[in-house]
């Protein structure tokens, strides 16, 4: 038998289990370059099921995996080589493991006897991770022993139920010993069998999620409730959140949904709560007597205030079972969301006063923020986002960056109907850039990401991958001259600015185009308000990856950021 043979015993173990993983529905993987991994990426490379990726940065390669896993709703695979190439994907993994995302990591390794003795590219791979991961494996060293080919296939199908059912990574750890390239003709050989192999429907893992039941006490509860509020955090992919709105049609209950919750928008959905919910005067008339919580920890300042100062309101948190959500530690019962709520046939009592109060708010914010979004040059970043999203197309998809853009996307942006995307796990400003080009490759429809200048130098070799890019993708870089975030903390009100500028918002002078350029990447600048849409709608129309680099202007645009939390409910409100 050809798989016996020394040499091909290695390619023939990872074909084995990549066919296993290709029968449980994966379908993207991305392959950073290296010698131990060998038989696993040649295993890759010869299997046509796979969408393949090849990421030189294993950093960004799996921000990469992470936008794929996250846009697919299904794990994305790494390949990575022994050594430091593997500690390079932790950002990642933290990301993925706080934002419930299904990564599937196979890393290679030296075999065991050459471990701890100072051979090359050798390091502690094993549970390296710590406690991120929902499943770790040490593969064993390859054999052709049926049993040892039965454990192997079960490792794949473990790796992908496990990263699924408990949203999360799997490291499964392969040692290797030389040689590691099979003979080119079983190679071969196998990528014939494996086209046979692809195009064989094969049932996917698939959970079967019924619905949960709450008792008849707590939805009479529930339904007694005559100021009733939902607020939608972040979510994860398999967070189970479709009952949302039958949920607030049952209750009459206004929806506050973040950017990133991927409630879809309704009659009840609410936008500006981070504008107008910031001046606690506006409060009056707005204090719920039920608050239901959903998703991760709100990104709104105003909205985590609200949270924490109606502590004594009834508050009840439904949490994916994996992540315990309450920083505000406001909630009173806390009920893991195992599977979707069944809404039964009830109906709630709130006052019908209620609902259009929220929506009154939400219209007279909305005016007020007209007034104040008038073209100017230098052009605001708040100006970028209510241009950039008024002209999106309704199909598209957008990223938002941590910092100012996923606040500045409640308080400017409207965000009726899209499908927003962010990485609030660990709420970092790494990798983001990559994260959207993952999101972009797995999506159907175009896309943008919003993104401050830092962030984007931060993640600069995102750019190695965009040429896998197929859809359009634009890359909206708000380069407003450094971390301008930085300005709410009280060191920028502290009288030290040469500290405050050195060490927090630190200004770059990297130059943007230039970097597109090495990349062989469009650029282009914007700098007067009447560019914004037609600048955009031109690349939105156009294939591939572009940056749209819009110049602004930090004090303006913390200035207008302020007039927005400064509006005021008026009796007419
Ligand atoms: C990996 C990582 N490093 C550092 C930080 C701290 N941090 C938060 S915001 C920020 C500055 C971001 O600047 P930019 O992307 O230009 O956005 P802006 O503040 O102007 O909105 C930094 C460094 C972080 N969140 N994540």
């Amino acid at each position: 038998m050809q798989e016996n043979e020394p040499q091909n015993i290695a390619f023939y173990w990872s074909t084995v289990f990549v066919r296993t993983l290709f029968e449980e529905g994966v379908q993207h993987v991305v392959i950073s370059p290296g010698s131990r991994s060998t038989s696993l990426t040649l295993a890759f490379s010869a299997h046509s099921g796979f969408t393949k990726h090849i990421g030189v940065d294993e950093r960004s390669a799996a921000f990469t995996a992470l936008g794929l896993a996250k846009s697919s709703g299904k794990p994305a695979v790494l390949v990575c080589t022994s050594g430091t190439a593997l500690a390079n994907y932790y950002p990642a993994v933290i990301e993925a493991s706080q934002s419930g995302v299904p990564l599937i990591i196979l890393s290679a390794d030296r075999p065991p006897h050459y471990r701890g003795l100072g051979a090359s590219q050798t390091i502690d791979q094993l549970k390296i991770f710590g406690n991120y991961p929902v499943f770790f494996h040490e593969v064993g060293e390859p054999d052709t022993n049926p049993r040892s080919l039965k454990r192997l296939q079960l490792s794949a199908m473990q790796a992908v139920q496990q990263s699924v059912d408990e949203t999360g990574v799997a490291h499964l750890n392969f040692p290797f010993s030389k040689p590691f390239e099979p003979d080119p003709k079983f190679l071969k050989k196998t990528e014939f069998e494996n086209e046979k192999h692809s195009r064989k429907p094969f049932p996917k893992y698939s959970q079967q999620i019924g619905e949960m039941e709450l008792g008849e006490t707590f939805w009479s509860d529930l339904i007694s409730a005559e100021k009733p509020l939902i607020i939608v955090g972040p979510t994860s992919v398999s967070d189970p959140l479709d009952f949302i709105t039958p949920l607030a049609r049952t209750l009459e209950a206004p929806v506050l949904a973040e950017p990133g919750s991927q409630v879809p928008i309704s009659r009840h959905t609410i936008q500006g709560f981070d504008g107008f919910l910031r001046n606690t005067a506006n409060w009056n008339g707005l204090n719920a007597d039920l608050i239901l919580r959903f998703g991760q920890q709100p990104v709104s300042k105003a909205l985590n205030e609200y949270l924490d100062k109606n502590s004594d309101v009834m508050q009840v948190s439904f949490m994916n079972p994996k992540q315990w959500v309450d920083g505000s530690l406001s909630s009173h019962k806390q009920i893991q969301l195992k599977a979707p709520l069944n809404i039964p046939d009830v109906t709630g009592s709130a006052d019908k006063k209620w609902l259009k109060k929220w929506k009154k708010t939400e219209k007279d914010f909305k005016a007020f923020r007209e007034e104040h979004l008038h073209p100017s040059t230098p052009i605001t970043d708040g100006y970028v986002f209510s241009k950039v999203s008024e002209t999106q197309p309704k199909k598209s998809f957008v990223m938002l960056s941590n910092s100012f853009p996923v606040r500045d996307m409640s308080l400017f942006g409207e965000f009726d109907g899209k499908e927003i995307y962010v990485n609030r796990g660990a709420a970092g400003i790494d990798g983001i850039t990559s994260t959207a080009i993952g999101l972009s490759i797995a999506n159907e429809n175009p896309g943008c990401l919003m993104i401050g200048d830092i962030a984007f130098i931060h993640d600069t070799n995102a750019l190695l991958m965009a040429k896998e890019v197929k859809q359009p993708l634009v890359i909206v870089v708000l380069n407003n001259g450094g971390g301008t975030i930085f300005r709410m903390l009280p060191i920028h009100q502290m009288r030290m600015k040469d500290k405050y500028t050195t060490y927090f918002e630190t200004p770059q002078n990297t130059k943007i185009a230039a970097l597109c350029r090495a990349h062989d990447i469009d650029h282009i600048l914007v700098s007067r308000p009447e560019q914004i849409i037609p600048t955009f709608d031109k690349l939105i129309e156009k294939k591939g990856v572009h940056v749209m680099e819009c110049i602004t202007d930090a004090d303006e645009s913390m200035e207008q950021r302020h007039a927005l939390w400064n509006f005021k409910i008026t009796d007419s409100s």
